[in-house]
């Protein structure tokens, strides 16, 4: 642990301290909610202690987009005039460490994470103190203020990984029944919880849609439309033309439009891509991709709702398709029907001038959820869950020459779908390189098909 940095004073502890407080956080782009936390917390004692995370251990704990350097960061928490002590948190475990090394009386935290530090209980007394809402936008130079539309369990679980993307302020949230959104904004505490549209759109810089399927195409152009940048979950939309039409806008209003297929945005993934593009197995011949979830009931089953395995889960099999066939793909499908008439099991061929990719997906049916990358001198392995990549192998005829490689993916992995949004945003790019809008056009284009009944045999 480092106590003692240049460039800042560490207050000398003078007698008894009283009450003493700790409290941790990256403090990057210091805005007003770091220092109500702060000054709440200081509050809550006579002596407080703020540790400020390491950029190794932001690292380590998937909090990503962070862009002021440690150094910044221990300045500005030192000018507020808050801190009696600044330390560097540099490791998981650290806390524990702390609140010994410093006879610290309370562990203090926002509310946004509430309950993650219960372990600390036996350590000492810990307080999640409210976090602030809706803080003023002068104060907030340099943060995508970003809305969501929709209040189901991806738009919860988006929630929760956005607090690890340093830069993006999530206050708001759209549904067409208000109740639902001022519920969801309740739990959540978000500023805004609202059922106009109109009103939702004047607040924010960009949109996260995570709506039934069908819906996408509406909110998506509403958003272009109303010049918000737009991070739209899989599948974006149903149709190739409708995709089409989305990016031209897009593009036209100067505007990012993401689809929010989260392995594309994934270290590892981004490793494997590149690994098979760079010839590590010589030229790629097969790619087979599985992902299924057995669903017993919801919206994923209703054929009103746009439901069956190849809307919910065919843009994940199809993006490593894309990313490794082009997207000019002949696709033909083998499907099996359920109950409510939705495919509950489906098998994509996909096929390009001298390479093929298989997908199948299901929500009925269970397989072995693995990526195999064929190619002439050797294949890519990638163990379920591929669609959420840490480790996988490049193996060859002779296991002796077989390598492994390990990245994060931290959490859900939603974080990474958005930090890249962000950094787009922030960058002034519109196009993403990382899932580029040709290839959620072909996606688009193959589920289409798919909908429409070309080329697709039932079992
Ligand atoms: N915070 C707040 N109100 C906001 C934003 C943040 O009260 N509108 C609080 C957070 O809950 C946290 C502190 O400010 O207690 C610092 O927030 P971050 O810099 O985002 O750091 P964080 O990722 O929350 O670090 O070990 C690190 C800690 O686990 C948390």
């Amino acid at each position: 642990m480092n106590e003692i940095h240049e460039g800042f004073k560490i207050l000398v502890m003078k007698g008894s301290r009283g009450r003493v407080v700790i409290t941790y956080g990256t403090f990057d782009l210091l805005h007003q909610g770091h220092i109500n936390l702060l000054r709440r917390a200081r509050e809550l004692g006579d002596y407080l202690i703020v540790g400020v995370t390491s950029e190794s251990y932001d690292l380590q704990r998937g909090k990503l987009n962070v862009r002021q350097p440690l150094s910044e960061r221990i300045k500005n928490v030192e000018r507020t005039g808050l801190a009696d002590l600044i330390i560097v948190e540099e490791y998981e475990g650290q806390k524990i460490e702390d609140i010994e090394r410093y006879n610290v009386d309370i562990f203090a935290i926002g509310s946004d994470w509430k309950g993650k530090f219960d372990y600390l209980k036996d350590f000492a007394e810990v307080v999640y103190l409210e976090r602030t809402r809706g803080i003023s936008s002068t104060d907030l130079r340099g943060y995508l203020k970003l809305g969501i539309i929709g209040t189901g369990r991806i738009a919860q679980r988006f929630i929760n990984e956005a607090k690890y993307v340093s830069g993006v302020l999530v206050e708001w949230v759209y549904h067409p029944n208000e109740e639902k959104a001022k519920a969801f904004a309740q739990k959540f505490e978000l500023s805004v919880g609202t059922g106009n549209l109109s009103e939702f759109f004047s607040e924010v810089d960009a949109i996260y849609i995570a709506t039934p399927h069908h819906t996408h195409y509406e909110y998506i152009s509403k958003g272009l439309q109303a010049n918000k940048h737009v991070l739209a979950e899989k599948p974006m939309v149903l149709s190739h033309n409708q995709a089409k039409e989305l990016f031209a806008l897009a593009y036209e209003r100067k505007k990012v439009l993401l689809e929010a297929i989260k392995t594309a945005f994934a270290p590892s993934f981004r490793r494997i891509i590149g690994l098979a593009r760079s010839r590590r197995v010589g030229q790629i011949v097969h790619v087979d991709a599985t992902f299924t979830k057995l669903i017993s009931e919801g919206r994923e089953l209703d054929p009103t709702q746009a439901g069956g395995s190849v809307t919910e889960l065919g843009s994940y099999v199809l993006l490593p398709t894309v990313k490794l066939l082009g997207t000019n793909i002949k696709a033909s499908f083998l499907s099996k029907r359920g109950p409510t008439g939705v495919d509950i099991w489906t098998r994509i061929t996909s096929l390009t001038e001298g390479k093929a990719a298989t997908g199948r997906v299901g929500i009925g049916v269970k397989e072995e959820g693995d990526l195999v990358i064929g190619g002439t001198t050797g294949y890519i392995y990638v163990p379920a869950p591929w669609w959420k990549p840490k480790c996988f192998e490049i193996r060859r005829e002779d296991p002796s020459q077989n390598e492994t490689y390990c990245d994060v993916f931290a959490g859900d992995g939603l974080r990474y779908e958005l930090a890249h949004f962000a950094q787009l945003i922030q960058q002034g790019r519109i196009e993403s390189h990382l899932l580029r809008p040709e290839e959620s056009i072909a996606i688009a284009g193959v589920i289409e098909q798919f909908l429409l009944g070309k080329n697709v045999s039932w079992l």
